[in-house]
Order: C-alpha cells, then structure tokens, then sequence
C-alpha cells in the first residue's frame, strides 16, 4: 500500500517537472520558432485588409496538394504559381495550363494507368459500339441490381480507350535563396494572400530594415512577377535560377531533356515532353532596381540593390484547334498544335515578357490591381468575424470549437470568397477552362489527371458565375464546350443516336453532339475506360445548364446568340434524336434515355433520374432560349418537335418510399447501393435544375426526405453540392451544418479544397479537388439569394450562425443586382438594380405579406427599408 503510495508521488512529480519543461518550452517558442536554420521572432500582425489568408510562419511547398499544403495560389487564368514564402530560399512551383501531354503524337494514358504505352491516340474510340436497340431489350426487363450490374450487356460496347488521354503537367521551380545566414532572427513574419486585391505577400524585419514580397499574376500583363523590396536602400540581395518540372524530354523525335539557359538577367526554362513533343517555353526576367547583377551558368545573383522583381511567362505550342479540314476522313489531322518550333514559341514568350517588364513595377501593379478589381469587387459580403489570428490557427480552432464564432465566421467569409478569387485565378478570357484543380498542380501524374470530368465536377466549377456577378470567367467553358463539338459529333452519332445512312453525319454542323465522363483538351469526348462511371451521356445537357445561366444571370444577348446558343441547340438536336420511346412495359410511349447510367452508382438501367431531369432541364432550357432569343419561327420544326418530347417525356421526377427515386423502376435500391453515395444525382433538378425545385409542394417534401435519407457525410465537392441542395430546402441551419463538415474535413491548410482518396493517396488519403472551393462559393450565394421561382428570394436560407450581416453585388436570375441588410436573422432592407424594364417580385417573410412587385427600370436602383415600412 505504501510502496503504492510513494510511486504515485513519483508519477505526480514527473508529470508536473514534464509539464513545466513543455511549459517553458512553449514560451521559448512562442517568442521564437527555428524554421530552415532561422529564428522566427514576435508575432506577425494581421493583414491590412480581413480579407486575407495568412499565416505566422512559412509554407511548402510540395510534390502534391493534400490535407497539409499550406503554399498560396495565385494564378491569371493561363499561368499559375504556388508561393511558399520560405524565409531563406524560397520556391515557385509554376503551371502553364496546356501543358499536357497525350492528344496527337501522345501515348500516355490517364494518371491511374501512368506510363503505360499503347498505340497512338484515336480520341480515345474502341472497335465496338452499341448496337441500341439491341441494348434497350437488355435493359428493360431488368430492376437495377447493384453497379456491376450490365443486364447482360458487352460493357466494351460503352466504353473507350485513354492511350493518349495524357495528363496535366507541372512546368517547374522558380528558386529563390534570399541570402540570409544561417541563425539570423526574423522579425514578424507574415505571408498573406489579400483577396481584396489579388497579391500574396510576405512581410518580415530583419533588425531595423522591414522586408516585403509581393506576388501577382496580372491577365492584362500575362505575366507573373515577384517583386523582393526592403525600405532602406541596397538591402536586397538574392540569387535565382530555375529547375525544370519535366524529368526528361523530347524536340522532334530526339530524346532531349529539359534545358534551363542564363543570359544577362534572362533565363529561359525549354523543351518538349517526352510523351507527345509538345514544345514549350518559361521565360524570366531579373530586373534590379540598384546593387549589382551578375550570371553564371545556372543562375543570377543580385547584390545590394533596393529591390529586384522577377517577371515570368511561359508559352506552348498547343492551340485548341477543332476546324476539321474539308478533306479529313477522321479527326487524325487535327494536331492541336500551332505548327511554330522551340525558338520560335521562345521568341513569342520573350515579347510577352519584353512588353510585362518594360513597365515600371508600380504600373503593372496597378494595371492588375484595376482588372482583378473590376471583377473580384462586384460582391461584399460581410457576416461579422474578425481575422485576428493566423488562418491555420483560425482553422484548427473553428475544428474543435463547437460554438462557431467571430473567428470561424471570418473563415466562412474568406472560403467564400476565395472561391471568387479562385475562379477569376484560373479562368480568364481566353484562357483553357478551371480544371479539377483550377490551374494548381505540382504533379505529373495528378489525380484524374487534373482533367475535365463532366458528370458534375466542371459544371460545380461554374456554378458560382452567375450569382457571383462573375459572367465573364464562363468564356474559356463556352470556348472550351465549342471545342468539343466535332469529336462531340461523331460521339453522339456512334454512341447515342439511332444508326444512320449515312455514314459521315456526323460531319454536318448542327448533326448534335454528346460527349463521356472525362475530357482532355485534345478533344476527347468518347466514353472512358470502364462503364461504370464512363457512360454519361447527358454531360452534354448538363453543360448546357452552365451556359444557359450566361443567358439567364444577365450575359450579353449577342454573344450568348453567337457563342453559347450553337451548342445549346445542337444538344437538344442530339436528344430530341437520342431518346428512345419504348412499345410496351413501365415507360410504354413516353420518351426515355437508354441506356441510362446514374453517375458512378450505376446499375445500367433505363430512364434513371439523373438522366430523365437534364434531358427535362435541356429542353425547358432550349425553348426558353428561342422565345428570348426570337428564335420560335425561324427554328420552328425543332421548337416542335422538342416540345413533343418533352409532352411525352417519361417523368424526371418520381417519389418513392426514400423521397425522390434515383431509378425508375423501383424505390427499394436504396437498400441495397451505398447509401452515403457522393453522388446525389437523382437531386440534379432540384439544384442546379428546376425539374424537382419548381414550387410544387409534393416534390419538395421528397427533396427533403431524400437529403435526410442520404446524410451529411461524403467528399468535399459533394458537400459543397449538398450545401447548395439544402439551401434549396430553405434550411439555412442543415446547409450550415455541412459548411461546417466540410471545414472539418475537406480544407487544407491553405483552404483548397479536398477529395477523399479513398487511402489511395499517400500521406494523407486527401487530395486537392478544387470543385469544392466552387460548390461552397455558389452554395452561400444560394443560401443568401434564390431566384429560380420567378421571384426574387431574399435570404432563404439564413442560417442561425449568421444573425447580422450584409451581402453586396450577387446577381439573381434576370440579371438583377441586389444588395441586403440582415439583423437578428431578418432582413431589415434591400436594394435591387435592374438589369432590365419590368415587373421584379421580390419575396421574404419580413415584407407586408411576404412579397412585393417592383415595376423596374433597367439601371435603376430600387431601395426599401422593411423596418422603417413596417412601422
Ligand atoms: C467523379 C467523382 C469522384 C471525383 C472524380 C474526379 O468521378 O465521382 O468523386 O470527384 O469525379
């Protein structure tokens, strides 16, 4: 008993000489960190502007995205750099977004087959194709049975092949080594990346001299540069030099590796990947303001100046070239290539950059500062919360806190609003469309190949646009959706359309176009490798949605007619054509899509969900399109027959026992598929469509049944939908509930956002999926502003965690801007600016009886105080 005794006295003193030991220690560290043989001192202040991500220390940056990247996007559509800041010798990891190999001349598969070698690339078409009719005796007697069920159908029959699918590529390092020594103490460091006007940043004081970095991606420059400024003269000295992201290398048909050559203050990154050639080119400028510049053979070093910005762009020979030649039999002609050589494609980058550098810095600064502005400015929103602390650490609180407050309230802001920022990041003008990660990606073989999955991920990426008062980053997914149209073509006639006589209808414009699951941008469009989440053939309905919303949210009339409407009337050419009207049995004369695929939880089936509602959406969408583009009479054998269609359209929506059924044929499968399915698809016409979300109370309900039925859990774009679906529900509180889930689970440390990989992706499991970052943006605004029932819906959604606030410059369908105050969960006043003369309802139950009209001017401001009514 005693011997017991005096051992727990022992234990007791160890803990407590432990405590105190840790206790200490943390003081030490809390006035100073080591960090790459540097003494971190004092805390870093807060940012200027709230609206920033920032961080105490610095970040990584490393050979993948996951859970722990903490290194800063920034990023001008075209180009994109990762920041990490570090304090001694700093890297940029850098992005050309076309630098892709496979396409013409390519062999390399997908990511999940890296390195494989096949024959050359055939945009990715099979021997087999389906026999349709043939398929549709299979299918229909059969009640789903689990995704491995094919009814007995060839699965090689909807299929195709990725030899040549290709991968997007990392361009390589910009290294900095800062010439600090080693054991030196630092100051108040801080890295921030300010939303408000698109620069990252580092801050830090070394003695009495303050240091400060900038970094800017600028459209109108099309070039990046990282600027290094102390505020006393001759203080910056630093060394740069450049590492290829290629391990090797091809220039025609010789093995070549990558070359990095320094001239004067130049250097030049060049070569050809070693998979399909593709040539291309980074060029840098060191241009100094004072001190001394010197080069060898790997790098430049400048001495003492009083500041050094360093300019980079970068060139491909890839151009998106989609015209088929009078005399092409196949698509084999097309090389997505712009014919010019290496020193030529040099030469074009190097006067990009002439023209970047030849401004003084300040000029290029504001120059980017005005673009990023004009768009990033249009939307405030303001939910209260401050940024007093460090972004990691706000994050790692907002996990364990189960009260969210100011801190977390602050968080939920910025993710908002870096999905704006992300956005304008990584689609601009001209520029290739956001793909699974934007423009970020420091791999070589990134997971899905960093491609353009359409069975829902690059719809989730625009879905922000129109609300967001951000119309004019949808221009690279229109270009980028034209591109598609001639493989599209031939895709629809092979896989969707009944056979024809004709052979080569394919090649007639206006012949309807379809597309599979996963594109590259060599113009894939033919289904992928295994049926199971290959098969998708209203992909092209769904993109259709996105550039309805160009239309819908206020985009210029004239270019939607020029642009987007062609692809939109040639994807209900498609289904008008595709649909299948069967002669007896559940869908005995009612048109229906077979075989139907419900997005990677199969079975193969006939007229699932999914498939019946954007058929629906399409072709509500398409008609409206004609009346408002006055369309009706010229177009009218297709306003015809669309409308038939659609009359006797098996129904889209269908409620069973589990609330809005994913198949038609019984409501039992939810039994037995996994329930938790991250794929909400039988939801797709209750956000983003309006087949299930149309006012009618029966259908709302099941909406409901079926979000409760499935749960919050699933991957970070997944719950960035269900955000958006249950602000559909107009329940502020369950949307609130999976913000709050994807925080805990689906952020990195620099807040991209994730996808669960399924323990295939070491060393955390998580992936950057930058779907996320865009379902949550367009989630909010949904929760914030509804208008697809003909009204203006104020705040439908509030949740409980947002009692006062304001949000500034959203857009709602007709193009409208609206601006709301809210206190104590209420609207309090609104202000709407008309985009076009007419009746504007406005609903919300703070109004006298709930709704009010507005009779518009366009350009005209309308404001009402609801308190100040009310009285
Ligand atoms: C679809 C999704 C996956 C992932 C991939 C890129 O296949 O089902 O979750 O997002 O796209």
């Amino acid at each position: 008993m005693r011997k017991r005794f005096i051992w727990l006295i022992g234990i007791a003193l160890c803990a407590a000489m432990l405590s105190l030991l840790g206790l200490l220690i943390y003081q030490s560290r809390g006035d100073s960190t080591m960090h790459d043989g540097i003494h971190l001192k004092g805390q870093a202040a807060a940012p200027e502007h709230a609206l920033s991500l920032w961080y105490g220390k610095p970040g990584k940056i490393t050979e993948k995205l996951t859970k722990t990247s903490d290194a800063l996007p920034i990023g001008n559509g075209r180009l994109a750099a990762m920041a990490g800041g570090g304090v001694r010798s700093e890297r940029l990891q850098l992005n050309e977004e076309s630098l892709w190999s496979g396409g013409p001349g390519g062999w390399e598969k997908d990511s999940r087959n890296e390195g494989t070698q096949g024959s050359a690339y055939n945009f990715g078409y099979n021997e087999k194709k389906p026999d349709l009719p043939a398929v549709y005796e299979k299918l229909k007697h059969g009640a789903p049975s689990g995704e491995a069920g094919t009814q007995g159908v060839d699965p090689e029959e909807l299929q195709g092949n990725y030899i040549g699918f290709g991968n997007y590529k990392n361009l390589g390092f910009l290294d900095l080594d800062y010439r600090i020594p080693a054991g030196t103490a630092i100051h108040g460091y801080r890295r921030a990346l300010d939303l408000e006007d698109g620069i990252a940043r580092v801050n830090y004081a070394i003695d009495e001299v303050e240091y400060s970095r900038e970094y800017i991606a600028s459209y109108p420059a099309n070039a990046i540069a990282v600027r290094v400024a102390a505020d006393q003269p001759g203080q910056v000295s630093l060394g740069v030099s450049v590492t290829p992201g290629q391990p090797d290398g091809k220039i025609g048909d010789t093995l070549q590796d990558p070359a990095v050559r320094v001239e004067g203050n130049a250097i030049t990154l060049s070569g050809g990947l070693q998979d399909n050639g593709l040539l291309y080119a980074g060029v840098f400028r060191v241009v100094n303001e004072g001190g001394e510049i010197k080069s060898d053979a790997q790098s430049i070093s400048v001495a003492d100046a009083d500041a050094v910005t360093i300019y980079f762009t970068a060139a491909t020979d890839y151009r998106n070239e989609y015209v088929l030649p009078e005399d092409s039999e196949f698509f084999e002609q097309l090389t997505y290539r712009t014919g010019e050589s290496l020193p030529e494609i040099i030469s074009r980058a190097t006067g990009a950059l002439d023209e970047a550098a030849s401004k003084s810095y300040e000029s290029f600064r504001k120059e980017h500062k005005d673009d990023y502005q004009a768009l990033f400015g249009r939307v405030a929103l303001d939910i209260g919360g401050v940024n007093d602390i460090p972004t990691d650490q706000a994050l790692a609180k907002y996990k364990k806190t189960k009260r969210p407050g100011q801190n977390s309230r602050m968080l939920e802001t910025l993710l908002y609003q870096y999905g704006r920022y992300l956005l304008i990041a990584s689609s601009r003008e001209d520029s290739l469309p956001a793909n699974l990660q934007g423009k970020w990606n420091p791999e070589n073989y990134p997971p899905w190949s960093a491609d353009y999955h359409t069975n829902i991920n690059l719809q989730m990426n625009y879905w922000p646009a129109g609300g967001g008062n951000l119309l004019e980053t949808m221009e690279p997914l229109e270009k980028f959706v034209r591109s598609l149209m001639v493989t599209g073509r031939y895709t629809a006639q092979r896989y969707c359309l009944p056979a024809s006589t004709q052979e080569d209808a394919w090649k007639s414009e206006g012949a309807g176009w379809s597309t599979g699951n996963s594109g590259n941008i060599f113009g894939l469009t033919a289904p992928g490798t295994y049926w199971g989440w290959a098969w998708a053939p209203t992909s092209n309905a769904f993109i259709c949605q996105n550039l309805y919303q160009y239309l819908q949210y206020g985009g210029d009339t004239e270019v939607f007619r020029d642009n987007y409407w062609p692809i939109i009337r040639e994807a209900a050419v498609m289904w008008s054509g595709a649909l299948y009207l069967p002669e007896d049995g559940l869908w005995k004369g009612k048109y229906v899509v077979s075989p139907s695929f419900s997005p990677e939880h199969g079975p193969l089936s006939v007229a699932n969900a999914y498939d019946q509602q954007l058929v629906w959406e399409l072709f509500t969408f398409t008609l409206d399109c004609m009346k408002r583009l006055g369309l009706e009479e010229s177009d009218k054998a297709l306003k015809a027959e669309i409308e038939e269609k659609l009359a006797n359209l098996y129904s889209p929506v269908n409620i069973g026992k589990y609330g809005i059924m994913e198949w038609s044929e019984s409501d039992t499968e939810f039994d037995q598929y996994d329930r938790e399915h991250r794929h909400m698809s039988q939801m797709v016409g209750f956000y983003p469509g309006t087949s299930i979300a149309n006012g009618d109370p029966a259908n709302f309900k099941a909406a409901v049944r079926t979000l409760n039925w499935r749960g919050d859990g699933a991957t970070g774009w997944s719950m960035g939908w269900k955000i958006n679906l249950w602000a559909r529900a107009r329940d502020g509180s369950r949307a609130y509930r999976l913000i709050r889930n994807l925080f805990k689970e689906n952020l990195a440390q620099n807040m991209f956002g994730l996808h669960e990989m399924w323990g295939g992706y070491p060393p955390d499991g998580y992936a950057f999926q930058i779907d996320a970052n865009f379902g949550y943006a367009a989630g909010v605004q949904e929760m914030l502003l509804q208008s697809h029932l003909g009204a203006l819906d104020l705040l439908p959604a509030l949740p409980d965690a947002w009692p006062e606030g304001s949000v500034d410059g959203l857009r709602a369908i007709g193009g409208h801007e609206t601006a709301m105050q809210w206190s104590e969960g209420k609207l309090t006043s609104f202000s709407v600016k008309a985009f076009s003369d007419g009746e504007i309802k406005i609903r919300n139950p703070a109004l006298p009886d709930g709704e009010m009209v507005i009779q518009a001017k366009r350009g005209e401001i309308t404001n009402y105080n609801v308190q100040c009514t009310n009285k």
